[in-house]
């Protein structure tokens, strides 16, 4: 299995399981999970030949640990990053730590002091616990910036966050007033 093969695969899997799993007539649950023989089954339909032990390298090798598999491997699901109204996965809602981190591009930077950080098509804004991962998220979009978040104060003044089960954070929206160095 090339590294190319298991990038293209997880970027494959990240669109179905995430955002548009019609395309392949597949069904989620609320909680996110599709049946692995279904999926594999609509999938070559398109044309696309996936099989077990590409989607257990794709779900073992995955930097972010985005995927992960049920106890009888039967099914599988991503962790976080949706976008499709047919999941409403029940995250864990967690006491954060003092900041959080939001990597974002400059571009963006005008309309978040207006409008602070929204969730745009995905379910939650996404922080994480360090500034390199931020980095590495915002330079998707161009020029990175990182913003820090002051996650606790959000936290003692009710707003509600959740760690998914690969540690990255999700809260539904990101007030202007608690972001700092911005
Ligand atoms: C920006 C990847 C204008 C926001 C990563 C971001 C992450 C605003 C973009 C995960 C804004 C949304 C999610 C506002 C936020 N005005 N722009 N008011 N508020 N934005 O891709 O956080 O590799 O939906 O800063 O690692 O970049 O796919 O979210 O730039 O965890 O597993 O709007 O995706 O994970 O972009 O990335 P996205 P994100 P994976």
């Amino acid at each position: 299995m090339s590294s190319k093969q298991l990038n293209e695969t997880s970027k494959f899997l990240s669109y179905v399981l995430r955002h548009e799993p019609q395309a392949i007539g597949l069904q989620l649950d609320s909680e996110g999970w599709a049946d692995i023989d279904s999926m594999i089954a609509g999938a070559a339909k398109d044309g696309r030949i996936l099989d077990t032990a590409l989607i257990q390298a794709v779900v073992s090798s995955s930097d972010k640990k985005r995927f992960s598999i049920s106890d009888d491997g039967q099914r599988i699901r991503a962790v976080q990053g949706h976008s499709t109204s047919s999941v409403s996965l029940q995250h864990i809602e967690k006491e954060p730590p003092e900041f959080l981190y939001h990597g974002t591009a400059t571009r963006f930077l005008a309309s978040i002091r207006q409008q602070g950080l929204i969730a745009g098509s995905r379910h939650h804004v996404h922080l994480s616990q360090d500034r390199s991962t931020a980095i590495a998220v915002g330079q998707r979009y161009g020029k990175p910036v990182v913003l820090k978040i002051e996650a606790l104060r959000m936290y003692q003044q009710g707003f509600k966050l959740f760690q998914a089960e690969n540690e990255v954070w999700l809260t539904s929206h990101v007030p202007e007033k608690f972001l700092c160095e911005i």
